[in-house]
């Protein structure tokens, strides 16, 4: 039997497609007559511009999750790109699930890549092979959804890095952005100060086995994350938060002295030197070398905490090196206390502690993405029994990770002035991708839904805690060491 069938008098027991709990969650699912087998092999139909990547990505990763059907069925997906479909933006699909096979159509290979992580989590949710035939309408409410890992106060290896990538994929996350050096560490290779990683990338917070990614095995990043749709942003971080740096070359320093390398947690203590010229050779070859292996818009410059950059030189410093980021191609984001500088016409404020400061930005033309601490800071703690993370900015339990609206947090900061939403997590107290997914998990599913889904009617806890409860049983799959948060039925095999 292949495909739906109309006569199939069993249907009471079948899924239908607006049960599944998908998250984030999609904007519009309509259910049709008859069912279909989600076949143990998948035949791929792509005409037109097939991506040969990604149709393999796709096939292997249905035969991963079919691999325990035995009825070696075979179902058909067509998919169809079509730049005059009418879809409403360049990651929307529609998802047809047809008696005859499955249809994603879209306006671009990204649109595809979305509609596959939906059929994905249906295929992984459904209780057997039959579900019921339907189709959705999907797009994003925001551009950018974003997750940072800070990979400066403890290093991350290459494959550490993939791992997370594959996760964030699966909630259509669409932006990574890495924040490659702080004061315990300078984390890429930059051929022109090679003494950043040979000195700067030797330490980390504790010490332990630090390290840094080559330009190679950076660009081996970017092509991973490129193939799962999701754009690398590279930060990093200028004037203050640079030890590492003013650890490696004594001529940044305005003393002319190198540094200690630091091991600590304070912040707010370093600075480059803002008088020097050197300085701005500096801050232009950085950006040149990692824009020229960054195909994504982004260079991130950092901007926060410059505690022992007086006011009036880090306005001078900024100003002198955001428009190096343009010169290179690409368009600034830095965080919200940028707003201090004559900012270009395209630059991103990303708001993380003052609300102000965001909306300076705004008034400067500025679009905010928005990482407000007290609820999208991923290495805040649950609550006190957190053994890891901080609680700076609060706790941040997995309701209150969900339950904030952008375009409604702050009053000046609307709709039109936000590119998205970006969930920061912080390395002082992580040291592997356990702990790393044990902060991450499960509220970086609430903030992929935050960034989607358009729709409000569904926008409880309430209701998203029971989607959120059965998504346990897929990063226990995944084998993601995810916080079993108390306030979550969280299901088991056996539910
Ligand atoms: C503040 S958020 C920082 C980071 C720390 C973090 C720890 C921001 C722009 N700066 O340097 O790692 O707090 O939560």
């Amino acid at each position: 039997m292949l495909g739906c069938n109309n006569s199939d008098h069993s249907e009471d027991s079948v899924q239908l497609i607006s049960e599944f709990a998908l998250i984030p969650h999609v904007y519009q699912i309509e259910d049709s007559t008859g069912t279909i087998n989600m076949g143990s092999m998948l035949e791929i139909v792509w005409n037109n511009n097939p991506n040969e990547t990604l149709k393999n990505q796709i096939f292997n990763q249905w035969h991963e999750i079919q691999s325990n059907q035995r009825q070696g069925q075979s179902t058909k997906l067509e998919i169809i790109i079509d730049i005059d479909l009418d879809l409403p933006h360049q990651e929307a699909y529609r998802l047809e699930i047809h008696q005859e096979g499955i249809i994603i159509r879209a306006l671009s290979q990204e649109g595809v890549y979305r509609a596959w992580q939906t059929l994905r989590q249906i295929l992984y949710l459904s209780r057997d092979e039959k579900i019921g035939c339907g189709t959705i309408l999907d797009f994003p409410k925001y551009d950018y959804r974003g997750a940072m890992l800070d990979v400066a106060r403890h290093f991350f290896s290459v494959d550490e890095v993939k791992r997370y990538l594959d996760q964030l994929a699966w909630y259509k996350i669409n932006y990574f952005h890495m924040h490659l050096s702080d004061d315990q560490g300078w984390r890429i290779h930059i051929n022109s100060w090679p003494l950043l990683t040979q000195i700067g990338g030797t330490s980390q917070v504790d010490g332990g086995t630090a390290g840094y990614y080559t330009q190679n095995q950076y660009q081996d990043i970017v092509n991973y994350a490129a193939e799962r749709f999701i754009t690398v942003v590279p930060e990093i971080d200028m004037p203050g938060h640079t030890n590492a740096a003013l650890a490696s070359y004594a001529e940044l320093n305005c003393d002319n002295t190198k540094r200690e390398l630091y091991y600590g947690r304070e912040v707010g203590f370093s600075t480059l030197c803002v008088e020097k010229e050197i300085t701005y050779q500096f801050a232009e070859d950085v950006i040149r070398e990692i824009s020229e292996i960054t195909p994504g818009p982004y260079f991130h410059i950092g901007g926060d905490e410059t505690h022992a950059t007086p006011e009036d030189d880090y306005i001078l410093f900024i100003n002198r090196v955001m428009p190096l980021v343009g010169e290179y191609g690409k368009t600034v984001i830095g965080w919200d206390e940028i707003n201090l500088g004559e900012l270009p016409p395209d630059a991103i404020v990303q708001y993380w502690a003052s609300a102000q400061n965001a909306i300076n930005g705004i008034k400067k033309g500025a679009k905010v993405l928005m990482s407000p601490s007290s609820y999208a800071y991923l290495d805040m703690k649950y609550d006190s029994l957190t053994p890891i993370g901080y609680n700076w900015a609060g706790y941040i339990d997995t309701q209150k990770a969900y339950s904030w609206t952008p375009e409604t947090l702050v009053e000046g900061i609307k709709k039109e002035n936000i590119i998205g939403i970006e969930a920061p997590l912080w390395g002082e107290t992580i040291t592997n991708s356990q702990e790393l997914e044990f902060l991450a998990f499960p509220r970086l599913l609430g903030y992929a839904e935050i960034g989607w889904s358009e729709k409000e009617d569904r926008r409880t806890w309430e209701e998203y805690k029971l989607d959120l409860a059965i998504h346990g049983l897929l990063l226990e799959e995944l084998g993601i060491n995810f916080y079993r948060d108390p306030k979550v039925n969280w299901l088991t095999e056996s539910d």
